[in-house]
């Protein structure tokens, strides 16, 4: 029997007819006025003025807390703050059935079924499951290269208000696009797309924003902040400041003090861009070891246990190498020129045939070419080249002859003539094959 009954009233349940249905917006405060039932049902219609006030409205007790009051002359009310989204699911009609009491005196007359639509509003915007996404992409990745990004939810009930449109927003026209497509449960599926091949050592990382924007109107949105980083591939080589340096340094040079250091700089970063310096299989066993190369610091110093040998010149090469895998290498060329600090000017010392003091001489208009005027000596007693010497005069009218070892005569190589010119300075130079030599 119980069962008969239940079967009946869910039939009644399901032809029930809805004698008035109102709307209601969502958030509102409590006590909003939702409708006249008395007014709108007619039921007053047909009543005598004076017998009115017989006629009470009232709902059905429940234990749950009511949505709705009515009040005994049929007004609706709302008893709460109503939330699409609390009482109802996504895209279906949000509503509830109120059942109506109308009383005649004590007695009940009529119950009426009254349907109330709660309208979604738009008061949730697209939320992402966090404010900031990291993410990287390398110097090899290539065009069309893609990222996984979360998506928005948002939760509003409604169709529109919860449909949710992304857009990249870039402001320099960065080197990425969006990618939306919906999968099988309808969330859409984000991905950011490399548009080209980037350059760490142009640019390292990218601010971008995705905004999620719902159909709602006015519409609401959210924004997702985006950090690329771009990590770094070993793709430049280590560049020394140029490719030949040329050192000079005294024989005498202090083994503690660098007679060079070299610049070297490679724009990639970490282990890619950390330099370590090293003699190329090129330089001469001989040559290194005169020389100290400090792996690090790209100094080059005088080895601490040999000394300088006789030679002038040294060549060494030096490969700077980064930490990349595989490394990058350079190389350049260093050439030590060693100056023997012993060395002196030579000294000249003239004697002229006919002097007037020690270093002005007269001669006669009449003098034949060819005739001797003074005999020169040079004095450099420093050892090997830097004690050989060669002199000569920058004078047309004079010829300097050797005759021997430093020894020079000045004899007369055009003729003279008193009237055209009475005065003769003779610059007699003398330099030694010193490095560099010496005058
Ligand atoms: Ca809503
Ligand atoms: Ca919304
Ligand atoms: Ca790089
Ligand atoms: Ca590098």
């Amino acid at each position: 029997m119980l069962l008969l009954l239940s079967i009946v009233l869910s039939m009644v349940h399901c032809v029930l007819t809805i004698d008035l249905t109102y709307h209601v917006e969502e958030e509102r405060s409590p006590g909003t006025y939702v409708a006249d039932i008395a007014a709108d049902s007619k039921l007053l219609d047909n009543v005598k003025p004076s017998d009115q006030h017989l006629i009470t409205f009232s709902q059905f007790k429940r234990k749950v807390a009511q949505l709705f009051n009515i009040t005994k002359t049929g007004k609706l009310y709302t008893a709460q703050t109503l939330d699409a989204e609390d009482l109802c699911t996504f895209n279906k009609e949000c509503s509830r059935t109120v059942k109506v009491v109308v009383n005649k005196g004590t007695s009940v007359s009529k119950i009426l079924k009254i349907k109330i639509v709660i309208e979604d509003i738009n008061d949730h915007e697209p939320k992402f499951p966090k404010n900031t996404v990291y993410i990287e992409f390398g110097e090899d990745d290539r065009k069309g290269s893609k990222r996984s990004l979360p998506n928005a939810i948002d939760k509003d009930v409604g169709f529109q208000n919860s449909l949710i449109q992304y857009k990249l927003k870039s402001k320099n026209g960065e080197p990425f696009s969006l990618s939306v497509s919906k999968r099988a449960d309808g969330i859409s599926s984000l991905k950011i797309v490399l548009k080209e091949s980037l350059d760490r050592e142009i640019k390292d990382t990218y601010l971008l924003q995705v905004i999620a924007k719902d159909g709602g109107s006015p519409a609401k949105q959210g924004v997702l902040n985006i950090n690329i980083s771009i990590t770094d591939l070993n793709d430049n080589p280590p560049e020394f400041s140029k490719p030949l340096y040329n050192v000079s340094i005294q024989s005498t040079h202090h083994k503690s003090k660098p007679i060079i250091v070299l610049s070297v700089t490679d724009a990639d970063s970490g282990e890619n861009g950390k330099i370590t310096f090293h003699f190329s299989p090129k330089t001469s066993g001989l040559a290194k070891s005169y020389f100290q190369l400090n792996e690090t610091s790209g100094e080059i110093l005088l080895s601490k246990y040999t000394s300088l040998g006789k030679k002038k010149a040294y060549e060494l090469f030096v490969e700077a190498r980064d930490g990349g895998s595989p490394p990058l290498i350079s190389i350049a060329t260093v050439l030590v020129n060693v100056i023997n600090q012993h060395n002196n000017p030579p000294s000249i010392d003239i004697d002229y045939v006919s002097a007037i003091n020690d270093n002005t001489a007269t001669i006669s208009e009449d003098i034949k070419v060819g005739s001797f005027i003074a005999y020169v000596m040079v004095t450099d007693n420093d050892v090997g080249q830097n004690g050989e010497v060669s002199c000569d005069i920058k004078h047309d009218t004079f010829k300097l002859q050797s005759m021997g070892s430093k020894e020079y005569k000045i004899i007369l190589n055009k003729p003279v003539d008193r009237e055209t010119q009475g005065h003769y300075n003779i610059p007699v130079s003398c330099q030694d094959k010193g490095l560099p030599p010496l005058k």
